[in-house]
């Protein structure tokens, strides 16, 4: 029998990577997204399965839409990705971000008690719960110090997931995901922001970089190893919390220089603090500035997480390294502005 998958928030990067697994396997995948005044499928026609997955209309903040849905296709799978997923504007927005991100799982796990609490249930955790680290790296048991609004909607979230595992017995489970990143990345995060914009230097566009802290620490993964960890959480006999990650931590900093260098781009770097530049040699034009607009009111300064549960428990690793990483996704943009097509 054809399995049904539910995957919330398919227009995002892990929506579109995790769609494709499970059409890979053979599933039937319900993707919804929310209704827009403009197609916003390129994700899906990047990885050519537009018309593979059936779209349908979800918004987390309506019940009864959420309720229908569920009702109506009785999927065996929900994947949860929806959120208004950017830290920085959620300092903007924290009340719809709590609105989507954390009330709006709740309803979900209304939905599924009241419609089938056998229906496997994956909620998007997220690293930024950690925050201001309590120890480092960063694994199961470490306790939670939220930094912005997304943070705390987020953490509200995991709780919420693991009180409807203890307490209606359904097989909830959240995976705390470090950062994970590919060439279908929003542009507004980091590591897609310096690709694109060193692409278009090395094309030789007059376009300069601007950044906030470049010393902050993340440990980025691939995007399409992490929705495999998913679909082994919702898989596993038992349903539990892993954290996932590499295990690696790397500065913004590093991932410019890493992908400047992958693109033969050559920067001289000078000054300091609100001052440090890099000039790229060949036009003796400023790349990279810091701009402080891109700081944030409260910072998250380092993450490393420890994948070590997940590795004993169910087999997961990952695949792709940092330099795979900035490779493929500053080919990818190279590949973009050289052939002229659309940067998203
Ligand atoms: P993304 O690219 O920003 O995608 C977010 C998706 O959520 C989009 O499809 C968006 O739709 C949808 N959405 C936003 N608000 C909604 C609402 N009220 N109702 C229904 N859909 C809504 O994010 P991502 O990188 O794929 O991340 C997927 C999930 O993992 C998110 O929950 C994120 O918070 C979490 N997460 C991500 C990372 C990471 O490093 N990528 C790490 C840990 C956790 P529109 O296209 O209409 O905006
Ligand atoms: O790429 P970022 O915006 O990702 P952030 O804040 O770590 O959040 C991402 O990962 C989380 C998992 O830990 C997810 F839950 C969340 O949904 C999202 O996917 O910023 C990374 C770091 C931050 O410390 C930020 O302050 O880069 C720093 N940064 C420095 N300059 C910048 C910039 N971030 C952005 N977006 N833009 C800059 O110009």
């Amino acid at each position: 029998m054809t399995q049904i998958a539910l995957v919330t928030g398919i227009t995002g990067q892990d929506g579109a990577y995790l769609a494709r697994s499970l059409l890979n396997d053979g599933y039937k995948v319900y993707g919804a997204a929310r209704r827009a005044s403009t197609r916003n499928l390129w994700r899906l026609d990047d990885l050519g399965i537009a018309d593979k997955v059936e779209i349908v209309y979800l918004d987390l903040l309506e019940f009864t839409n959420l309720l229908d849905l569920v009702r109506r296709l009785r999927p065996a799978e929900i994947y949860n990705l929806a959120a208004q997923s950017f830290v920085g504007v959620s300092f903007e927005q924290p009340l719809y971000t709590s609105e989507a991100n954390a009330l709006g799982v709740l309803r979900l796990l209304e939905v599924i008690r009241a419609v089938d609490p056998k229906i496997r249930f994956y909620q998007a955790s997220t690293s930024e719960m950690f925050g201001m680290v309590h120890e480092t790296p960063q694994r199961e048991s470490t306790p939670f110090h939220p930094r912005s609004p997304y943070g705390v909607a987020k953490t509200f979230a995991h709780y919420a997931t693991q009180n409807y595992r203890e307490s209606w017995n359904m097989h909830a489970v959240s995976g705390i995901l470090f950062n994970h990143e590919s060439p279908l990345r929003g542009l507004e995060f980091v590591t897609r922001k310096i690709s694109a914009t060193l692409a278009q230097v090395a094309a030789g566009h007059d376009t300069v970089l601007g950044l906030g802290n470049i010393d902050v620490t993340r440990d980025w993964g691939f995007a399409g190893d992490y929705v495999e960890a998913m679909r082994m959480m919702v898989a596993a006999n038992t349903a539990r919390d892993y954290v996932v990650a590499t295990g690696q931590t790397h500065t913004v900093r590093e991932f410019v220089k890493a992908t400047a260098q992958a693109l033969g781009l050559d920067l001289a770097w000078e000054g300091d603090g609100a001052t440090e530049r890099a000039v790229n040699r060949k036009t003796g034009k400023p790349a990279v500035v810091i701009d402080a607009k891109f700081h944030r009111p409260a910072e998250v300064f380092s993450l490393q997480g420890d994948p070590a549960r997940i590795r004993a428990d169910l087999g997961w690793k990952p695949r792709v390294d940092f330099a795979g990483l900035v490779e493929m996704m500053a080919k990818a943009d190279f590949d973009r502005v050289k052939a002229g097509r659309a940067i998203y």
